[in-house]
């Protein structure tokens, strides 16, 4: 069985948002459509105490996008994003809710990051999402949301690491590209990794 993922579809990934991608609000229409086509669709939500690790403002003297350690494992540091409860947590208003079967939250460990929807960044604990899919009968999954070059990517690779087909919906998904080739190297490191890039009109 078929399961759709929307990645981070959250108000601070949109434009206006505290960590906007370029172009993020244009996937959700294409989410909405897609939610149609799936018999099971599920939602990540980054979701961050406010003095998570990942914040530049949790490391007095850093500069936004600046490289550091955290707990032993390489940390892109973010505006202060996706505080859990804020408005910016909130899943995009403009997203059909309705047909969401399950939320699973993710980064609420202050001292360590989670870009995939399956896993912290050193692979420590399950956010319980690959198990879930695995109880509904899930084998093959299609991701779609932002960002391509970090929440997406990393879901994917987990996915397919743990087995399911997987499947990213290249034109539902938009990259921030702190460097130009950024999302240009995730989906060339996805597909080494097995993913299989379509697009949506293939699957209407
Ligand atoms: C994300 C950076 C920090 C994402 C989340 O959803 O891609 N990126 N937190
Ligand atoms: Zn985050």
């Amino acid at each position: 069985m078929k399961a759709l993922i929307l990645v981070d579809l959250q108000n601070d990934f949109l434009p206006g948002g505290a960590l906007a991608v370029p172009e993020g609000h244009q996937v959700i229409p294409i989410a909405n459509k897609l939610q149609a086509v799936f018999p099971i669709v599920v939602a990540t939500q980054d979701w961050h105490p406010a003095n998570h690790g990942s914040f530049t403002a949790s490391h007095p003297g850093k500069q936004v996008f600046e490289q550091v350690d955290l707990n032993g494992l390489p940390q892109t540091l973010w505006p202060v994003h996706c505080v859990q409860g804020t408005w910016g947590a909130e899943l995009a208003a403009a997203l059909n809710h309705a047909g969401i079967a399950k939320i699973f939250p993710k980064g609420t460990d202050p001292g360590i990051d989670s870009y995939s929807g399956l896993f912290d960044n050193g692979h420590r604990k399950s956010t319980g999402l690959g198990e879930w899919l695995r109880a509904q009968g899930v084998n093959e999954v299609f991701l779609c949301g932002l960002a391509t070059d970090y929440c997406v990517k990393h879901t994917a690779l987990d996915a397919a690491q743990v087995g399911f087909k997987t499947r990213l919906i290249q034109d539902a998904c938009r990259g921030v590209n702190l460097r130009p080739d950024d999302v240009q190297s995730a989906i060339e490191e996805m597909k080494r990794a097995g993913v299989v890039i379509v697009q949506s009109a293939e699957l209407e």
